[in-house]
């Protein structure tokens, strides 16, 4: 393979937790590089004396015997150019594809059951340190509490840019029915080569939000349960990714890691007969933070002044109190009586957040040190995706919408250049009125509304959402609003808040016209070029041909290579994506391009 050079004083200074030569090897290293931290866990334990214990040293040895866990040729290869017996190269689907990785083992392994914060900041502390060295990071992990540090981690990994997979097993790695081998294998692909910065739980071929994951079952091998939110991937036959749900938080700022984490935080479950000195009890100093599981969608018994009473009590002290439901499915909602009452003495609805999630995601803001009033801010916002804030709302009859009397006498109001305040208000609605015409692409309305505005007003205002009229109406294949926004000279590469120009949203849901009109305007999809690759990649390997269509439109180069160096041609070729493989053929691709690794 084709190895870079690099200079041993290229390698950041304060990496104490491996050895320079490891470093060396790894930067030097063209394919992907995943780091596995292992914690414990049934994965790799042993009967000792009748009962499962973690064996420390031998994990990395017994990957190393396993042909499906270790490419023995490969390592060979990449040895004659650098030897390092610390790295392991899962083979992959062709015999010249595969993932690098190295174990970082801890000392003692745990049980999960003997986990706390202390290992939590430690594992966050070690994937900080080591961060720029590897492209994705999986956590070797006992199952009883992996739901915890998932959680955990979710908060304090800030603007995370890269993977964070937790795995573990039900059945130790080392036994003939193993379910460890597939949860690492799979673990190591998503850390290694997809773009999914999360930190996330890899078991039984799916892949759920940390976050959103409980532990359901202690003896079946589908251990882990995700029931408000479905898995971000399932491993079929091809990997199913779902894009638009996945919750991307890297360009908000720079990578960080929050350690401080508060831990007079508590669980208090409600049962029928609970008695007040329990909860005074259970709400005294030190305890800052408590989850609060009631019953249903969020009830406490309306019966029980003296509970009540004193859960306002501790909430008048600045006690945060979170009402999650002891359901595993469905929000807390304040539809019932007591459910309101916990609402006005300053209880936060907990929405669907599992209980992990937010013991400890209070601990998390806790720590913060915030105001009280920020603290419930942000305890009331999704933060990682761990819950979905506002129940169910209805999607507006955009038609509706337009066609109501209000709307009429409203759009009246933009005109009034006399009367000051109204022109104002008309002015904070127009964004409104523009988005629903753009959405259901109604060009009449569109022209009213410009008639109604005074002349100092145009109609190239920002959305609520961030987005200008051209991407709201290529979202929505609204082919006359758009003409008419290019007719009136709006910028057809205007970026919205997610930096997308209109191009992109065309491409994205296949609107062919769409993507026809804005190349003809000067479109552009103004993407870094592996980004187009990844996308083109993507494509291919769920043989999707019009998706390939669709960039090819807009101006993607067939030939692009993505993050990983392939392209297109290679990864249609080793999905055995037939119908890309005669599509990219047929369109001059070269059939001869060698990749990163040769
Ligand atoms: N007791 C084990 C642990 O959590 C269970 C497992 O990993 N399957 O460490």
């Amino acid at each position: 393979a084709d190895m870079a050079e690099v200079k041993s004083d290229d390698l950041a200074q304060h990496i104490t937790l491996l050895s320079v030569e490891i470093q060396t090897a790894l930067k030097k290293l063209v394919i992907p590089k995943v780091l596995v931290i292992y914690t414990g866990g049934t994965i790799g334990m042993k009967v000792k004396n009748r009962v499962y214990i973690p064996v420390p040293n031998f994990l990395h040895s017994a990957l190393r015997s396993m042909n499906i866990m270790h490419n023995t040729e490969y390592a060979d290869t990449i040895n004659d150019i650098e030897p390092n017996k610390e790295l392991l190269y899962l083979p992959l689907a062709s015999d010249s594809d595969c993932i690098a990785y190295y174990i970082l083992e801890y000392t003692p392994l745990l049980d999960s059951s003997n986990m706390t914060i202390d290992n939590y900041i430690q594992i966050a502390l070690d994937v900080k340190e080591l961060y720029s060295l590897f492209d994705g990071f999986v956590i070797l992990h006992g199952t009883d509490t992996m739901s915890y540090t998932a959680s955990a981690l979710s908060f304090m990994f800030e603007n995370l840019s890269k993977p964070i997979v937790l795995t573990g097993s039900q059945i130790p790695i080392f036994e003939t029915r193993s379910d460890g081998r597939d949860n690492l294998i799979g673990s190591l692909i998503i850390a290694g080569q997809y773009r999914i910065p999360e930190v996330t739980v890899y078991f039984r071929n799916r892949l759920y939000r940390g976050s959103r994951v409980t532990k359901t079952d202690c003896e079946g091998l589908n251990a882990f349960e995700s029931y408000n939110f479905p898995p971000l991937a399932e491993f079929r036959t091809n990997v199913q990714v779902k894009w638009d749900q996945i919750f991307d938080k890297s360009n908000d700022g720079p990578f960080n890691v929050h350690t401080n984490l508060n831990r007079n935080v508590s669980l208090l479950r409600l049962f029928p007969g609970i008695t007040y000195i329990t909860v005074r009890q259970f709400l005294e100093p030190p305890i800052l933070g408590v989850v609060l599981q009631t019953y249903g969608a969020g009830n406490m018994p309306s019966n029980r002044p003296d509970i009540l009473e004193e859960l306002r009590k501790a909430s008048d002290r600045g006690i945060i109190i979170v009402n999650c439901t002891q359901c595993n499915k469905g929000s807390v909602q304040h539809i019932y009586d007591t459910a309101t009452y916990l609402n006005k003495i300053g209880v936060c609805p907990g929405y669907d957040m599992t209980i992990e999630a937010a013991l400890m995601k209070l601990s998390y803001v806790l720590g913060k040190g915030y105001d009280l009033k920020t603290m419930k801010v942000q305890m009331a916002e999704s933060l990682r995706g761990e819950m979905q804030g506002k129940v169910k709302c209805q999607k507006l009859d955009m038609k509706f919408f337009l066609n109501a009397p209000i709307t009429q006498d409203l759009m009246q109001s933009c005109k009034m250049e006399s009367n000051e305040d109204a022109a104002k208000f008309g002015q904070a609605f127009l964004p409104w009125l523009i988005a629903s015409a753009a959405q259901t692409d109604d060009i009449d309305f569109l022209c009213r509304i410009q008639e109604s505005l005074s002349t100092n007003v145009g109609l190239n205002v920002l959305m609520p959402s961030g987005s200008a009229p051209l991407h709201v109406a290529a979202r929505n294949n609204s082919i006359k609003c758009a003409s008419y926004f290019l007719q009136l000279g709006y910028n057809v590469n205007e970026h919205d808040q997610c930096n997308y120009t209109p191009l992109y949203y065309a491409v994205i849901n296949n609107h062919f016209d769409m993507i026809g009109l804005f190349v003809k305007h000067g479109g552009h999809l103004e993407l870094k070029p592996s980004e187009v690759g990844m996308y083109i990649c993507s494509a291919v390997a769920e043989n999707n041909v019009l998706k390939l269509q669709a960039w090819q439109c807009a101006g993607a180069d067939l030939n692009q290579t993505d993050y990983d160096g392939r392209t297109a041609i290679h990864v249609a070729i080793n999905h055995n994506s037939v119908d890309c493989v005669r599509y990219l053929v047929e369109h001059g691709v070269d059939v001869g391009c060698i990749d990163s690794r040769g």
